[in-house]
């Protein structure tokens, strides 16, 4: 199939989710053709990490030197193209007009491609885009919308977007969401009736996994201490503050060091907070690392409080790599996290609660150890690549009228 997969490339999880399902169709034989305002940083790094040769790498940069996009496809190294949205600047406009310049940069590649699925990632701006091109260029391609979370959970409902998003979803040849909760949430929220596949996102076992590594591991704790980590991009609606305020409470009882790792708006807070719980010297603040597979799985315990989550992809990588959670009992999180075998869900803000699951967890070895493990079989089992990615085919057979 040829599939085009619109997303966006800043540090959350639909980027994520839409790049490595490019990589994934890919690998399975399709032609796939990312189109995003940047290179997404996932997609990067799979291309950097496929060796190439003197010759093909000359003419990559040849070719990015010429502004002559794609490349990657014209030394037949990917079936992924990366495909960027023009921009306009013009004084008379305030912003960037990026429905429209999506839409564009859709309507020529079509065109050109004859692109048979345009699968628009976040209903925000993305499914409008897509409808618009479909629209604009006259093709008869299937527009595919994933729901993401906070594209119908929060922006979507302000009034400001309502409308359109209620038509994307509506108007969408086949709509999927990564939770059952996000599915029936968005029925309530927006009157919907319309079937919603619930497509789960995975992980890659391979990529994901725990790291037996004394050395590294002593970069961020001694033996002796337990290590706990928070991954996300720090908005509000993950409640980085409420990491801290657990945090506290569990190395007020057993030597304990935190990594915060990601950047975003309330960083700043959870420094200021950890100053002022005198913590500060026990919190370690890594900026955002792309390739979080290289620390992830030196943790004891992953720390994910959020007020809404629709998925929590951040916790199943965790899980992956052997890492138990203690998470907020909200969204879709209860279909990852299996209360008292792979990790703790605790009503969100529930500071005492989540920090006494979190020393349940690490003060008793024998069960840390089970945890731990049930997480990483859990992860494998039920999230594996092979197990997700053909739901995803399946949802364009049936739109294409394939089966
Ligand atoms: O929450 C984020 O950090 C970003 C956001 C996004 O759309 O990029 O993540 C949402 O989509 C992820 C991938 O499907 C889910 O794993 C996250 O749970 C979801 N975030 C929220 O619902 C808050």
């Amino acid at each position: 199939m040829n599939i085009a997969i619109l997303c966006h490339a800043s540090a959350g999880g639909s980027g994520v989710v839409a790049t490595e399902l490019a990589v994934a169709l890919a690998k399975r034989g399709h032609q796939v053709h990312i189109v995003a305002p940047k290179r997404p940083f996932r997609l990067s790094r799979e291309l950097d990490a496929r060796s190439e040769s003197f010759f093909q790498g000359m003419i990559r940069r040849i070719g990015r030197l010429l502004g002559v996009t794609p490349v990657d496809a014209a030394i037949g190294r990917e079936r992924v193209q990366f495909h960027q949205i023009g921009t306009v600047d013009y004084p008379l406009f305030d912003d960037a007009l990026s429905t429209l310049t999506a839409a564009n940069t859709l309507a020529r590649l079509v065109e050109e491609h004859h692109i048979e699925i345009v699968h628009a990632h976040y209903a925000i701006p993305h499914a409008t885009s897509a409808l618009l091109a479909r629209e604009v260029s006259g093709g008869s391609f299937k527009v595919v919308t994933t729901l993401h979370g906070t594209d119908v959970t929060l922006l979507g409902l302000e009034p400001a977007l309502r409308h359109t998003t209620r038509h994307a979803i509506e108007a969408s040849d086949a709509v999927t969401a990564v939770s059952h909760d996000l599915a029936r949430h968005t029925r309530e929220a927006f009157g919907i009736h319309r079937p919603i596949h619930v497509i789960h996102n995975w992980v890659d076992p391979e990529r994901f996994k725990p790291i037996h590594d004394p050395l590294l591991r002593a970069r961020f704790a001694q033996p002796d201490e337990a290590l706990l980590i928070h991954v996300s991009n720090f908005r509000r609606v993950k409640r980085p503050q409420d990491v801290i305020r657990v945090f506290a409470r569990v190395a007020a009882k057993l030597p304990a060091r935190l990594l915060m790792v990601g950047d975003g708006p309330e960083r700043p807070e959870c420094f200021a907070l950890a100053q002022e719980l005198e913590v500060m010297g026990r919190v370690q603040f890594l900026e955002f690392i792309p390739e979080v597979e290289r620390v992830l799985g030196l943790a004891d315990l992953m720390l994910m409080p959020s007020e809404q989550e629709s998925f929590g992809l951040a916790v199943l990588e965790g899980m992956a790599c052997g890492v138990p959670v203690v998470a907020s009992r909200v969204g879709g999180l209860p279909e990852v996290v299996e209360e008292g075998k792979t990790g703790y869900l605790r009503a969100v803000g529930d500071i005492e609660g989540m920090a006494e699951a979190a020393l349940e967890a690490l003060s008793q070895p024998v069960h840390h150890q089970r945890l731990g493990e049930q997480a990483r079989v859990r992860a494998v089992e039920r999230f594996h690549p092979d197990v997700i990615v053909p739901q995803y085919l399946e949802v364009y057979r049936e739109v294409l009228g394939l089966q």
